[in-house]
C-alpha cells in the first residue's frame, strides 16, 4: 500500500510534527514516541510506546503516488449524519474551509474539527482513490475505530503530479503515561477495478476484526419522528398504534418527544400522561416490540440529570459545562456528558437498563457524537473515540445482549460492535432538497435534513450493510399529503431503501396511507428482504457509479435496482 517516499509522522500537542522516512517492518524513534511497525503486503500493523508522558495529538503514515489530472476520492464523513460521497481534489473543499465554519459543524465531518489545510480532501475510517494514471483504484481503512479515529488526508501540492496520502491515527492531544504502549488500529489496504466490491472487502475485514453485530433480523417499523417530529403525543401514539396492526410492522418506535427534559428518560412530559411503563406494555400488548429514542451523552442545562449531578457533565473549561449542540426544537444549548468518568458510566448502565425493565426492546441511541467533541474530560488519557465507546459499552451493558441498539448521529469508528443497527445519513425530511429560504449552518447544506442528502448516502454507504451492522437508511415515508414530496420522489426514495436491503421504518401518521400506500410499503419490504437476504448470503447492494457522480444514481442488489 505505502507507495514512494513512505514516512511516519508523529505531533505531540503544541509542537511542530517530527518525521522520519520508512524503510520497512521495525522500530522507529521520533522523539518520546517509538513506533513499532509491521508490514504485511498491503496491510499496516502498528503500536506506539512513549518514554514519558506526553499528549499525543497524532501519528500518521505518509505516503507519495504518482497522479494524473483528476484525482477521485471516495470522502467517508465521521458521523452518521456526515456526507458520504466522490470528492475531487482540487474541485472540491473539505466542508471546514468554509470562511463561517464554526467548530460543531466541523465536528460533524470530521474526527479533527480544525480546519483543514488549503486543497486537502479527508475521508474517515475508510476511503478509495483513483489517483487518474488509468491504474486500479485503491482502498484502505482501518480495522477498527473503539481506540482512536483513523483519518485518511489527499493533498496534491501546487500542478505537482505527485498525491500525498496519510493514514492518520487521531488522538486529540488524550495524554500517555511514560512506558505506555498503545496498539493502533491497523490500515487494511487493496486495490483492484471495482470501487463497491474494494469497499465491501474492506467492510467485511474491518467488521470482524471489531467483532460487528450483524445477525440481527431485517428490521420493519414505524417511528413517530418524520410526521409528527417533536409535536408528538400519546393520542398520536395510540392512534397510530391501533391501526398498526394491519401493517407488517414488528418494531414501534417512540421518538423524541416523550421526555420531560434531555437526560430525563425515564419520565415523561404532559403530552404523555402514561409512565413509559405504560407506553412500552401498551405498544407490547399491540403485538410489537416497543421500541423509544434516547440521546444518552446529552442534558439540557434544565434537566433533573444536569441540575442533580452537574459532575457527569463534560467541561468546556474551568466549571463551565460543555456545549455539544444548539437544537431550537430543545430551547437551545445541551451539555454532554463526561464518559471518562465511571459515575457516568454507571448512570448509563442504570438508564439502559431502566428503559429494558420498563419493556422496551429497541432502543434508537442518537446524537451519540456528543462525548466526542472536544472539551474537558476527567481522563485526559482517553481519545475522542474512547470516549463514545465507553459510553457506548454502558449502554449496552445495561441493555443486554438481546436489546436491539440502534445508533445514530453516531461516530462510525467506536460503533462498530456494540450497534446492531446503524444511521448512514442524514435525516430525511417531508421535502426533497433543502428548501430555499432554510437556514442551514454553513458547511452543513450536505447534511442538513433532506431526502436527497438521505439518499446520497443510502448509495454511498451501502457496502456498510451487514458488514459493520444493518445499514439504517432512515424512515420511509409514503403519505401523499402533508408532504412536499412528489410521488415520483416519494417512490424514489422508497426504491432506494428496498434495494439496500437496509431497515424499513415506515413514519407516517398511518391514517393517511390508503390501500394503495399500503401496495407500495409492501413491495419495499419484499424487495428489501431479498436485497438483505442477498446482502447475507452474497454481498450487500452495490452503488456501480459511485465514482462517477457526487450524487450517485444507481444502486443494484441482486433483487432490484435503483
Ligand atoms: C430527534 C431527531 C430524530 C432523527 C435524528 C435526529 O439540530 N440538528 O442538527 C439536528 C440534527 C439531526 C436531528 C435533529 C436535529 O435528527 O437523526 O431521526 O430522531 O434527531 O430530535
Amino acid at each position: 500500500m505505502l507507495g514512494e517516499d513512505p514516512r511516519l509522522i508523529v505531533k505531540l500537542k503544541g509542537e511542530d510534527p517530527v518525521t522520519e522516512p520508512i524503510g520497512g517492518s521495525g522500530s522507529y524513534n521520533l522523539g518520546p514516541i517509538e513506533t513499532r511497525l509491521d508490514l504485511d503486503g498491503d496491510d499496516v500493523s502498528w503500536e506506539i510506546g512513549s518514554s514519558s508522558v506526553v499528549s499525543l495529538d497524532k501519528v500518521a503514515l505518509v505516503w507519495k503516488a504518482r497522479s494524473g489530472e483528476q484525482v477521485r476520492i471516495f470522502s467517508n464523513g465521521y458521523q452518521s449524519w456526515s456526507r458520504a460521497g466522490l470528492q475531487v481534489i482540487g474541485e472540491d473543499q473539505d466542508p471546514s474551509v468554509h470562511p463561517d465554519s464554526i467548530a460543531l459543524v466541523r465536528a460533524f465531518h470530521h474526527a479533527d474539527p480544525f480546519i483543514a489545510s488549503e486543497g486537502e480532501i479527508r475521508s474517515e475510517l475508510v476511503t478509495l482513490w483513483d489517483p487518474g494514471v488509468g491504474s486500479d483504484l485503491y482502498c484502505a481503512g482501518f480495522d477498527g475505530g473503539a481506540e482512536h479515529d483513523g483519518t485518511f488526508r489527499f493533498i496534491r501540492e501546487g500542478s505537482t503530479p505527485q498525491l500525498e496520502i496519510a493514514a492518520e491515527a487521531y488522538f486529540d492531544g488524550a495524554i500517555l503515561k511514560e512506558g505506555e504502549s498503545r496498539r493502533l488500529h491497523s490500515v487494511l489496504g487493496g486495490s483492484g477495478a471495482s470501487a463497491p466490491e474494494l469497499l465491501e472487502k474492506w467492510a467485511v475485514r474491518a467488521g470482524k476484526a471489531s467483532g460487528a453485530r450483524v445477525s440481527a433480523p431485517y428490521q420493519v417499523g414505524w417511528c413517530s419522528w418524520y410526521h409528527y417530529f417533536g409535536l408528538v403525543t400519546e393520542h398520536a401514539l395510540r392512534d397510530n398504534l391501533a391501526l398498526a396492526s394491519s401493517f407488517p410492522f414488528t418494531v414501534f418506535q417512540l421518538d423524541d418527544g416523550f421526555q420531560s427534559a434531555i437526560g430525563d428518560w425515564v419520565t415523561t412530559n404532559d403530552k404523555f400522561p402514561s409512565s413509559i411503563e405504560g407506553i412500552a406494555s401498551t405498544i407490547a400488548a399491540n403485538g410489537q416490540a416497543p421500541g423509544i429514542w434516547i440521546a444518552p451523552f446529552l442534558a439540557s442545562p434544565e434537566s433533573r440529570l444536569a441540575k442533580g449531578r452537574p459532575e457527569l457533565i463534560a467541561q468546556f473549561k474551568e466549571s463551565i459545562p460543555l456545549i455539544a449542540t444548539v437544537n431550537p426544537g430543545w430551547g437551545g444549548p445541551v451539555y454532554a456528558l463526561d464518559t471518562t468518568k465511571p459515575e457516568t458510566l454507571a448512570h448509563l448502565e442504570e438508564v439502559a437498563r431502566s428503559l429494558v425493565e420498563a419493556g422496551f426492546k429497541y432502543l434508537k441511541l442518537d446524537f451519540l457524537f456528543a462525548s466526542s467533541v472536544p472539551g474537558t474530560y476527567a481522563d485526559p488519557s482517553k481519545t475522542r473515540a474512547q470516549r463514545v465507546r465507553a459510553g457506548l459499552d454502558a449502554v449496552r451493558k445495561g441493555a443486554g445482549e438481546e436489546t436491539f441498539i440502534l445508533g445514530c448521529g453516531c461516530p462510525l469508528g467506536p460503533a462498530i460492535g456494540v450497534v446492531d443497527g446503524m444511521r448512514i445519513g442524514p435525516d430525511v425530511a417531508p421535502f426533497w432538497d433543502v428548501e430555499e429560504g432554510a437556514f442551514v449552518p454553513p458547511g452543513y447544506g450536505q447534511e442538513a435534513p433532506a431526502t436527497l442528502n438521505a439518499w446520497r448516502n443510502t448509495l454511498a454507504r451501502s457496502f456498510m450493510h451487514r458488514r459493520l451492522w444493518l445499514n439504517d437508511p432512515d424512515c420511509l415515508m409514503l403519505r401523499k399529503t402533508e408532504t412536499r414530496m412528489s410521488p415520483e420522489q416519494i417512490n424514489a426514495w422508497a426504491r432506494a431503501v428496498a434495494v439496500s436491503g437496509g431497515m424499513a421504518i415506515a413514519s407516517d401518521d398511518l391514517s393517511l396511507l390508503g390501500p394503495e400506500e399500503r401496495k407500495q410499503l409492501d413491495e419495499v419490504i419484499e424487495i428489501g428482504r431479498r436485497s438483505d437476504q442477498l446482502a447475507i448470503s452474497s454481498h450487500p447492494a452495490r452503488c456501480p457509479d459511485l465514482m462517477e457522480a457526487r450524487l450517485p444514481k444507481q444502486l443494484e442488489s441482486g433483487a432490484d435496482t435503483v
